[in-house]
């Protein structure tokens, strides 16, 4: 009988290596000025990063903020220079199948920089779906779902603008879901504005605000039971302070749900272990990636939390990236909100997302299942913003 030993600890036999990476910047107008309390956006960066493997494979990713940093620590100019100069030194020369364990280094040499992170992970998931030929999602673990619902955000800062808006999103069937950003204007005049558009589309639209933390808990105390008598069905991050937040959910019947106070799996726990929201918009940059996401996930489904699937407003990659994540979850109470791609005019992928009866279908090709359009990106890059990165430096 022929047995063989095997060494306890021995190294797997080495996969594809990193050989390159190239980050850019590329800059896309809106379709109409996005006003939320933090910032006005009338255009959004998106910072791609490209990993190029020795077996000839390049995996994309994109980080993408929301008004620069008016949102959080990280900026796309930060994403790339952070990835440039610090991500790749860990990453070039390493096996690009083993996304878990470099992760892992990246993190021991990288602090924070979540939203980096979760570009260069995606770009590593693509690139190994397309080397194994699956979807992402069933890297992820397996989607349960081809199609997620779609909300669609109402903020041109006007009511009757935002009334024909959502008309022409129902006449598409496109979406039937729609969160108001509010915060900007005094309390009541917003409760004026949400029930304005409630009244118009009456059963035929769902309507959520999100208030990005502009509120005081007396302000919110004030604004959600109005709110709610207005037809609201959801209201998302009213206050900054996650106490706060935890006291409005003990004291309304209105689903309360965290957004910005959702920083990835640890905070998760907090929020869960003092019941301090009803709903969960995870977001999978805010996460630190795809794994933490996926994380976050489990941590609400364990705490009984309910889940929504959130944007940093990001462009087709981070979108898609979301899309895969977001069809994993066993449970997806509130749908999702992965709209970005609308909101820019510009199309850069090959194929358009597909975007119908009211649903983004997740793509079923292998790694994310999109290709970009390169002489768009070409069209849009930033001037002087695109570098590669390999082992000569
Ligand atoms: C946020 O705070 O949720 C999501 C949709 C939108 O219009 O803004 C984002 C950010
Ligand atoms: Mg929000």
């Amino acid at each position: 009988m022929n047995v063989t030993f095997h060494a306890p600890f021995a190294t797997l036999s080495s996969g594809p290596v990193i050989e390159r990476i190239e980050t850019m910047l590329v800059d896309l107008p809106t379709i109409r000025p996005h006003k939320l309390s933090v910032a006005t956006m009338t255009g959004q960066t998106l910072m791609l990063v490209l990993v190029h493997c020795s077996d000839g494979i390049v995996g994309i990713g994109e980080g993408t903020t929301i008004g620069g940093l008016a949102y959080g620590g990280e900026s796309p100019e930060s994403m790339k220079l952070a990835i440039d100069r610090y991500f790749s030194r860990v990453m070039i020369g390493e096996d690009a199948s083993r996304i878990q364990a470099l992760m892992a280094r990246i993190g021991k040499m990288v602090k924070e920089n979540r939203f980096a992170k979760s570009a260069v992970e995606t770009a590593l998931l693509d690139a190994q779906g397309k080397r194994v030929g699956l979807p992402v999602s069933e890297l992820l673990g397996g989607r349960r779902r081809d199609r997620l619902p779609v909300a669609w955000t109402l903020a041109s800062g006007d009511t009757a603008r935002d009334i024909d808006e959502a008309e022409r999103m129902l006449a598409l069937r496109r979406h039937s879901i729609f969160k108001l950003k509010i915060g900007l204007r005094p309390v009541r005049e917003d409760v004026a504005h949400v029930a304005a558009i409630k009244r118009a589309l009456g059963d035929r639209g769902a309507v959520r605000v999100d208030v990005n933390m502009a509120w005081s808990e007396t302000e919110a105390s004030l604004g959600i039971p109005a709110l709610a008598d207005a037809g609201c069905e959801l209201v998302e991050q009213p206050v900054q302070s996650t106490a706060a937040l935890a006291r409005l959910v003990r004291r309304f019947p209105t689903a309360v749900m965290a957004d910005e106070s959702l920083h990835g799996p640890e905070s998760a726990f907090e929020i869960a272990r003092i019941q301090g929201a009803d709903v969960f918009a995870v977001k999978v940059e805010q996460s630190g990636g795809p794994f933490n996401a996926l994380r976050v996930g489990a941590i609400a489904d364990a705490a009984g939390i309910e889940l929504y699937g959130g944007t940093m407003l990001e462009g087709a990659v981070g979108t898609i990236i979301s899309a895969h994540v977001f069809s994993t979850f066993a449970h997806l109470h509130w749908g999702t909100e992965l709209f970005g791609p609308l909101l820019l005019t510009e199309e850069i992928l090959q194929t358009p997302l597909d975007y119908s009866d009211f649903s983004l279908g997740v793509p079923a090709g292998p790694g994310l299942g999109i290709a970009l359009d390169v002489e768009k990106l070409d069209r849009f890059t930033r001037d002087g913003s695109r570098s590669i990165t390999s082992a000569k430096g």
